[in-house]
């Protein structure tokens, strides 16, 4: 009789551990549909997908000049460029990754240049020019000033400086797939 007992409560006890891997199985597999899968899958690591471009982003708070921050991003996977801007909205988003990253509101290279010909400002990666952030009276091209800031003294606006002073930088990619 005893050893019946053992037997149906070895029984018993194999079929609770059972049913507790089913119920932790059940709990871990939506993890695996969750948000920061899918996110990683948009960009590589430490890149923030930003969808109305279907592009990533990256501050770099190491300082460097416009061009060799510019070669720094081309070497990076995927051939990235100093950023463009395209809208208000894509500025904040900028702004506010630079102030995420650094905790701090630095002056910050984009890919805005006139260097080819004075006062035509252009892209480095081919986007047109059409929105722009300037202050007033800006750009001023004060002894020469041909690259573009994010982040003059007022958070988001940009500045014409001289490309060999250092600031930190932001590179881009547009995703090849979307
Ligand atoms: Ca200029
Ligand atoms: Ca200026």
């Amino acid at each position: 009789m005893m050893l019946v007992w053992v037997l149906v409560l070895t029984a018993l006890l194999a079929s609770d551990v059972a049913g507790m891997n089913n119920s932790l199985e059940l709990e871990v597999i939506p993890h695996h549909v969750d948000e920061p899968d899918v996110a990683e899958r948009m960009c590589d690591h430490k890149w923030v997908y930003y969808p109305p471009l279907k592009s990533c982003f990256r501050f770099f708070c190491d300082k460097r000049s416009w061009t060799n921050a510019e070669v720094f991003c081309n070497n990076r996977p995927h051939s990235a460029h100093l950023t463009s801007v395209s809208s208000s909205a894509h500025n904040i988003f900028l702004k506010k990754m630079i102030t995420a990253a650094s905790k701090k509101n630095p002056e910050t290279w984009i890919g805005l240049n006139d260097i080819l010909r004075e006062s035509t400002f252009t892209w480095i990666d081919g986007s047109i020019y059409t929105y722009r952030h300037w202050p007033n009276g800006g750009p001023n091209n004060l002894g020469n000033e041909d690259c573009v800031i994010i982040n003059d003294r007022y958070m988001g606006v940009w500045n014409d400086i001289s490309c060999l002073k250092k600031a930190a930088f932001i590179c881009s990619y547009r995703r090849i797939n979307d």
